[in-house]
Parts: C-alpha cells; sequence; structure tokens
C-alpha cells in the first residue's frame, strides 16, 4: 500500500476516498478537506477569532488543532459538569488544559458550580433525565460565552458519523424541525452565536488517524449518565453499508446539504420570546436553564397589596 501521492509506504487506506496517504500527505490531505469544508459552506472568514468547544473527546482536541493549523484564532472553551464520579470531569478537564498547553491555544472554563452553585449530579438528583439538562445547560453556556467574546463562531467537533446518524434518527422521525437545522453551519440570529461544524465531512476513522498522528491525548474516562444511544446502532448500520459502498456517508449528508433548504422553507418555526429572568430566547416565559438552575418559577409571583 502507498502513499497516492508520494509513492512511499502508506499510513493508511482511506476508501471513501480511494487513496491511501503516507504521514505528510495525510496532513495535507485533511487539513485540505476541512479548508474546503469552511469555504464551501462560508463557515468563516479568513483568520477570524472562534470558539471551539472542548470536551477533552478526540473530536473537539482535533477540530480546534484544524482551525489553529489552518491559520485561525482558536480558543477553548470546556464546561465543567462536576462529575467526580469516575473522575468523569476532573480527568476531561485535565485533557483540555493538557492539549491547549501543549498548543498554545488559551482555554475558557465555566464551572456549573461556580456559575449555578451546583453541579449536575446535585440536578440529576431532581430530574429524571439529566442529559437533557446538561445538553441544554452546556449549549446555553457556550452560546452566551461565544457571543460576549466577540468571536466569529463556535465550532464543535461534531463528524460525519455523527451528523449522518441524526440525520438519519431525524428522517425515520420525519422531524421537520431538526431536519431543518442539520447543516454544517448555522447563521447568527438574535441572541444565537454562529454555530459551525468544520469536521462534518470527516469520518471518525480519518480524526483518530489525525489524533495519533499529533499525539492528541483525549479522556478515556465515560460519563456516569451516558446510556447506550440510539445513535450508536444508526453508526453501525452506516458502517456496515459504508464497507460495501466506500463514500456513501459522504454522498448522503452532502446530499442532505443541498436539499436542506425545502425542510428550512417548509418548516414553522418555534415562536421565541425572551425568557423573563434571563432575556435568552426561549419557547416558555421562563428559559430551562432559569427554571432549573436558578429555579426562576414558572409563573410571576402573584401581586399582593
Ligand atoms: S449529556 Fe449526558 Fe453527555 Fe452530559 S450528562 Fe454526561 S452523557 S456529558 S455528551
Ligand atoms: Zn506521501
Ligand atoms: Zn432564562
Amino acid at each position: 500500500m502507498k502513499c497516492r501521492v508520494c509513492k512511499a509506504p502508506a499510513l493508511a487506506k482511506f476508501p471513501a476516498h480511494n487513496a491511501a496517504f503516507c504521514k505528510e500527505h495525510f496532513d495535507a490531505f485533511f487539513l485540505r478537506q476541512i479548508a474546503q469544508t469552511i469555504k464551501r459552506y462560508q463557515m468563516l472568514p479568513g483568520e477570524a477569532r472562534v470558539v471551539v468547544a472542548l470536551s477533552g473527546g478526540k473530536d473537539s482536541l482535533v477540530t480546534a488543532l484544524a482551525l489553529r493549523r489552518l491559520g485561525y484564532r482558536v480558543e477553548g472553551l470546556f464546561i465543567d459538569l462536576g462529575i467526580s464520579e469516575g473522575d468523569f470531569s476532573p480527568a476531561s478537564r485535565r485533557a483540555c488544559e493538557e492539549f491547549c498547553a501543549a498548543q498554545g491555544v488559551p482555554l475558557r472554563v465555566i464551572g456549573l458550580k461556580e456559575e449555578f452553585g451546583r453541579t449536575l449530579p446535585d440536578i440529576a438528583r431532581r430530574y429524571p433525565r439529566p442529559c437533557a439538562i446538561c445538553g441544554v445547560t452546556k449549549r446555553r453556556l457556550m452560546n452566551e460565552y461565544t457571543l460576549s467574546s466577540g468571536a466569529a463562531a463556535l465550532a464543535t467537533g461534531h463528524t460525519l458519523d455523527d451528523l449522518v446518524a441524526a440525520l438519519f434518527a431525524n428522517l425515520l422521525r420525519w422531524d421537520l424541525h431538526y431536519l431543518a437545522k442539520g447543516l454544517p453551519v448555522l447563521p447568527a440570529e438574535p441572541g444565537f452565536a454562529r454555530k459551525i461544524k468544520p469536521l462534518a465531512f470527516q469520518s471518525e476513522d480519518e480524526i483518530s488517524t489525525f489524533a495519533r498522528l499529533h499525539s492528541i491525548n483525549p479522556v478515556e474516562a465515560l460519563c456516569p449518565y451516558a446510556t447506550k444511544a440510539k445513535f450508536r446502532r444508526y453508526k453501525e448500520v452506516f458502517n456496515a453499508l459504508e464497507e460495501r459502498s466506500p463514500g456513501l456517508k459522504r454522498a448522503f449528508y452532502l446530499g442532505y446539504t443541498r436539499n436542506a433548504r425545502r425542510f428550512r422553507e417548509n418548516t414553522a418555526r418555534p415562536l421565541l420570546a425572551a425568557c423573563r429572568a434571563c432575556g435568552f430566547p426561549a419557547a416558555a416565559p421562563v428559559c430551562t436553564v432559569c427554571r432549573v438552575w436558578r429555579e426562576v418559577p414558572k409563573e410571576p409571583p402573584a401581586f399582593s397589596l
């Protein structure tokens, strides 16, 4: 197996691209692909400042490294959930700190304990679905930080495999609201920062290869609240299909991006109004973050003389 470019022994084969590469040419190929994704979807102007949501996992760390290598000014953002079971939050935070120190990337840490006086496990005792609260809370804090920092966008480490699995799940349910929102870039709107997914066309094996090549050490600890997600089953289905038809995942997702406007045009968007307590756009008078973390009642207190 030889590198497609220089004919030296190849590091690995990438059937979706019908190519094998040596270390040097895989590195160049991987970055070029991301640069093309950024250009095709007009994600960022050159040398823009971008906040990268870091979890300590390889996908988010690779996103930060790739954007920095492409010349963007990257800032990492880690949300510390305060989950000590299995050393999850401390180990995740260390992985981000070590990566950022090694790569010269500034890192901002926002802790739930410091922000709201409580951790995710404190909340999980009262709410049966901690992941739903966790997701909403992380998204809010990241959005709020990106808006206040004046950065051009918030980048997340969603991969081609993630996006294909989510697209498939949303198609199975014909969930038009989410089908309208699966694009690799979501423009800024009042109260919402621009969101980008630079790894939207990178598969997990390409990302793992790039992470190994650059000695990235992602966190090994697993969140104790993680359940066997159905997305993982969909990923297995797509991996089996991809093995028979290399390039199928990319073609499926690319086809979606070309047709997504049909969902956007035909989907009534939920009406959002400013949360009574924090002012961020919300579908209810009080947003989930204020209701859960700040214990703001749904109804304003009754007026009494
Ligand atoms: S949502 Fe759920 Fe994850 Fe939050 S509580 Fe853990 S498993 S970390 S992406
Ligand atoms: Zn080569
Ligand atoms: Zn609120």
